[in-house]
């Protein structure tokens, strides 16, 4: 009676630990959760300065921060950018810091992906 196929305990091949970790745990550490981050509009913020946050924060060109602040004008709100969530945060906290700086009511927030 030997029904054993061989392999390690737990199933999978032996192969499976010749790297040191297993798939899983490659995938997870490779593909970390990423978050949105989301600017909504308000009657106030001016269209200028929408503009200039999404060069300086989010990195984007003039022409397609100009293109995204009027969508988000016109629609509500809009996605600035997708991060891992330390990145998120601290993206949101500065888009914060700097309107309040200026007196004016612009809000974002992180939403998961
Ligand atoms: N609605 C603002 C205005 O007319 C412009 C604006 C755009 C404000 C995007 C916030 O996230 C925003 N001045």
């Amino acid at each position: 009676m030997s029904n054993d196929p061989g392999g390690p305990p737990g199933g999978g091949t032996w192969r499976d630990r010749e790297g040191g970790v297993a798939e899983k745990t490659r995938k997870k550490e490779a593909r970390p959760p990423r978050f949105k981050v989301v600017l909504y509009n308000d009657d106030y913020t001016p269209m200028a300065f929408v503009v200039e946050l999404l060069e300086s924060v989010f990195r984007k060109s003039p022409v397609e921060s100009n293109a995204l602040m009027l969508r988000i004008h016109r629609a509500g709100s809009g996605i600035a950018g997708v991060y891992t969530l330390e990145v998120a945060e601290t993206k949101v906290a500065t888009v914060h810091r700097q309107a309040e700086e200026r007196g004016f009511p612009l809000r974002s927030g992180v939403e998961e992906e």
